[in-house]
């Protein structure tokens, strides 16, 4: 079977994927050209994922790995992105140790039985990496299909699955959340304690079985002030990559409106840290050093703009990412489902033509 990212085979540079652009881009090495991948590149702005998916509930999909391993592939086909990722979700460790979880459509994760007070935290029940073997079956039928090209694996940070257990579900303020930090801190330490037990748990699975770079979706971390976020959150996101102890992935650390923690997510022990469209990457650069490459960060909404926009969006962004150790091209949030699939794959060329030497 010839892997879907198979590359000339009379190059005698070496192809696997800790040779990819991705790997060498988050470690700050010379690439051929900036690698490109899309955050939920694998979705409902896809056709083919909305046939696969119809009539299959998400968390269910989720841990199918047949349906896991076809969905992760699709955008790698279609788009010729520089990487895969892992066709899940951020709740799906906590729905695999029997928290009562749903993704409603058009809504996101529900939670039946919020978690508010000292005995809800001390209920949750720990996940069993036994019970992740779907996961590893999938992870590995991936790595033997995607040949050269690097596979993706991720977790939700500790704070961003924490807001979703407070709140019930999705939320603009994280009120709640925040209440809780404050009124019950013990207890919020034991919550986000076991949270990145669980989150390092699911990432080593997947690194075991083959993924290369895992990324930490610390998604609603800008809702927290830099002193809240170092004091209260950090230590639990340091502690799920030191979870992964000395296996060799580069690690990704994402979140959205992060302009005024970047410096603090990058020291939570990324390798790249992940921006959102509101930093320019020259001046994201300056904030997190020398030391760390980004990723990002086009506004996802610009690919809902005319096509003129669109090329002049993705130089600037190549452009100020040159301004990095290493940069991963991306969007500065997920793919929005109206996309048209076709400004994904256009985007993904012109990224290479720009950037190819
Ligand atoms: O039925 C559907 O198609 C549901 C839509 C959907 C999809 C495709 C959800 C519900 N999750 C996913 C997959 C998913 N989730 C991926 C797939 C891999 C890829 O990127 O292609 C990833 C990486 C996630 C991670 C995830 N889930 C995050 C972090 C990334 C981000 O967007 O910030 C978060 C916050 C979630 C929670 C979640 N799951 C689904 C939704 C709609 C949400 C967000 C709800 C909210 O607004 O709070």
């Amino acid at each position: 079977m010839t892997p879907v990212g198979a590359t000339d085979p009379g190059s005698s540079t070496p192809t696997g994927p800790a040779h990819s652009d991705l790997v060498r881009a988050a470690r700050g090495l010379p690439v051929s050209r900036t690698p490109v991948w899309f955050m939920r590149q694998a979705g409902r702005s896809l056709p083919e994922y909305r046939a696969l998916r119809a009539g299959t509930a998400m968390l269910e999909a989720c841990q199918d790995p047949d349906l896991v391993t076809e969905i992760t592939l699709q955008p790698v086909r279609r788009h010729g992105v520089d990487a895969a990722i892992l066709f899940s979700d951020i709740v799906l460790p906590l729905v695999v140790s029997g928290v009562d979880i749903e993704i409603k459509p058009g809504i996101g994760p529900v939670v039946a039985q919020p978690v508010r007070t000292v005995a809800d935290v001390d209920a949750l029940p720990p996940l069993e990496p036994q019970r992740l073997a779907f996961l590893e079956t999938a992870v590995r039928r991936l790595v033997a299909e995607l040949g050269p090209t690097p596979l993706i694996g991720f977790a939700g940070a500790p704070f961003t699955l924490a807001t979703y257990l407070i709140e019930g579900g999705p939320s603009k303020e994280h009120a709640r959340t925040k209440a809780f930090m404050y009124a019950e801190p013990q207890a919020w330490t034991r919550l986000l304690d076991r949270l990145a037990v669980s989150a390092a748990t699911f990432l080593r699975a997947q690194v075991d079985a083959g993924a290369s770079v895992v990324q930490l979706f610390d998604s609603w971390a800008g809702v927290l002030s830099a002193a809240d976020y170092a004091e209260r959150v950090l230590p639990h996101s340091r502690a799920v990559f030191d979870g992964l102890g000395d296996r060799d992935v580069p690690r990704i650390h994402f979140g959205v409106g992060t302009g005024e923690l970047l410096a603090l997510i990058g020291d939570a022990g990324a390798d790249v840290v992940g921006v959102d469209w509101r930093v320019p990457l020259d001046e994201a650069a300056r904030r997190v050093g020398p030391q760390r490459s980004l990723q990002g960060n086009l506004d996802p909404a610009v690919l809902l703009a005319d096509r003129a926009t669109v090329d002049r969006e993705v130089r600037r962004v190549v452009e100020q990412g040159r301004a990095a150790r290493g940069h991963v091209f991306n969007l500065g949030h997920g793919v929005l489902p109206d996309t048209d699939p076709g400004v994904l794959s256009h985007v993904v060329e012109l990224v290479h033509e720009l950037s190819g030497r």
